[in-house]
């Protein structure tokens, strides 16, 4: 039984490569890491599904089990489970819905019931590790039926419920079918977190429009005569994390060996993204191509003088919209590389890999121009990871309007992805931009995802869940 409870999707860990087969270690990410400190300072459990589904061939943690020191409960999903609650709703379905419709959602009822049984076991196992009085942080799209399911289990819980994905806006949210049940489930926590104040708004529109519920002041107010209060609270970065592996003599030096290797252009410009289809990365590439071609960069020049490199870490391999996402991509950047290479030159530099941390950070460090175009995006980690970064507060950031972290980023060159022409502009504004003006940009850059690493987002939504009356 423990005091503090988390539950999300996956649990932080990843089969490891070699070594003792069956072995996990802590997946990486500065979420993760953020979320597994605050874990152990409380001696909390972390209830989550291992990625592997139980009925696949290879060993998967069951039960609860221990890693570096934290606690580990693991919901077993087998694979017809795993494609309706994880490839066919959530990711099918909401994940598109929720990020603008950009693509279309397919629903499917017997898809629901199994996304709705399997947010039903996660919320059990989440109600047979909990103390009593415990504190349970429920996580994301996927689960956002567990609120509601873990309190009809657990009365004496507080249960906290926070959104990483951007929440629509009434129109659009308005065409799921399962539109009442999905606000009821999160409505059964007493925090529900947003990472932008326009969602808090969506969302309270729509508890009143769907259950003609009472919301004053970001409070609603339920049927069952309870009090939900409703929030933003943008996430971040471990800062002094990052600044540290920024700061490492073996940083810089990585970084000049990366310009070198790149064959020492004017500019190297950067994107950074799960191969998905919100973040804009085919966009942003016509854009390239298009500033290529009105600078007249031809096939025959010595030395390539703007260079773009482009990491897509691969991402939901299984579901159909993002193997044709691939298949563009890769079409585009072949496309591009064949009219604007030289020899041994490519004009891009394309990765479907995940990267070493270090690796990325040296990645940023090398970079004059980053590239952080989603078409819709709930916060952007990358954006705050790059300024984090940049201890020499050189180096641009170009940011979509449509990430969260537009919110706090306003120094950056702030585009519109779904506007050509805006995105070419941005990208020539990003090339001659006066140094100085670069230079106050980017420390205030700094200044603001200085003012908010991942650990304050923890602890606001935390302090922010235990004063909320019950
Ligand atoms: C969701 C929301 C929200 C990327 N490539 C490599 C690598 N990464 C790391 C980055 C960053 C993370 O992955 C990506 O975070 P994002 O925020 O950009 O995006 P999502 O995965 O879509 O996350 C998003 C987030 O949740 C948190 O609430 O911001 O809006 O969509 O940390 O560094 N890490 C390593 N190698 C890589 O090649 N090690």
């Amino acid at each position: 039984m423990h005091d503090f409870v988390i539950v999300a999707n996956r649990l932080p860990v990843e089969r490891c490569d070699s070594g003792a087969a069956g072995a996990w270690r802590p997946s990486p990410g500065g979420l993760v890491r953020a979320l597994l400190g605050v874990l152990r300072e409380r001696d909390g459990v972390w209830v989550g599904w291992s990625g592997v589904a139980c009925d696949v061939a290879g060993p998967s943690p069951s039960g609860i089990f221990t890693l570096d020191g934290v606690d580990l409960a693991a919901v077993d999903l087998d694979a017809a489970q795993v494609a309706a609650y994880y490839e066919q709703v959530s990711n099918g379905a909401i994940w598109p819905l929720y990020h603008d419709a950009i693509r279309p959602s397919v629903y499917d009822a017997e898809s629901w019931a199994t996304y709705r049984a399997v947010n039903a076991a996660f919320a059990e196992r989440a109600a047979l590790v909990a103390a009593p009085g415990a504190t349970v942080w429920v996580h994301d799209y996927h689960l956002q039926l567990v609120p509601a399911i873990l309190r009809a289990l657990r009365h004496d819980l507080r249960i906290g419920f926070f959104l990483h994905i951007p929440f629509p806006p009434q129109e659009l949210f308005m065409r799921l079918p399962w539109r009442e049940e999905v606000i009821e489930g999160m409505l059964g926590a007493d925090l529900v977190g947003f990472q932008r104040g326009v969602a808090v708004d969506n969302f309270c529109g729509l508890a009143n429009r769907l259950l003609d519920l009472r919301v004053d002041d970001h409070t609603a107010r339920t049927a069952d005569g309870r009090s939900v209060s409703v929030g933003s609270f943008p996430i971040s970065i471990d800062v002094g994390e990052i600044d540290a592996i920024s700061a490492r003599p073996e940083t810089a030096s990585a970084a000049l060996a990366i310009r070198a290797r790149l064959g020492h252009p004017d500019v190297v410009l950067l994107g950074v993204d799960r191969l998905d289809y919100t973040k804009g990365i085919e966009e942003r590439l016509h854009a390239f191509r298009t500033l290529l071609r009105e600078e007249g960069c031809r096939s025959g020049v010595v030395r390539p003088s703007r260079v773009m490199v482009q990491i897509a870490v691969p991402s939901r391999e299984s579901v159909g919209d993002y193997q044709s996402q691939r298949e563009r991509v890769e079409q585009l950047v072949g496309a591009i590389n064949g009219e604007f290479a030289t020899l041994g030159h490519p004009a891009i530099h394309y990765l479907h890999q995940s990267l070493p941390l270090e690796e990325l950070i040296a990645l940023y460090r090398a970079a004059d121009v980053m590239l952080v175009t989603p078409l819709r995006d709930g916060m952007n980690l990358v954006a705050k990871e790059f300024v984090a970064s940049r201890r020499d507060s050189d180096g641009v950031l170009v940011l979509s309007e449509f990430a969260g972290a537009v919110d706090e980023l306003v120094d950056a060159i702030v585009v519109n992805p779904h506007d050509p022409d805006a995105l070419v502009t941005a990208l020539r504004t990003a090339l001659t931009i006066d140094r100085t003006e670069a230079h106050e940009r980017m420390l205030r850059l700094r200044a603001a995802v200085a003012a908010n690493d991942v650990n304050r987002w923890a602890s606001r939504f935390l302090g922010q869940l235990q004063v909320v009356p019950a």
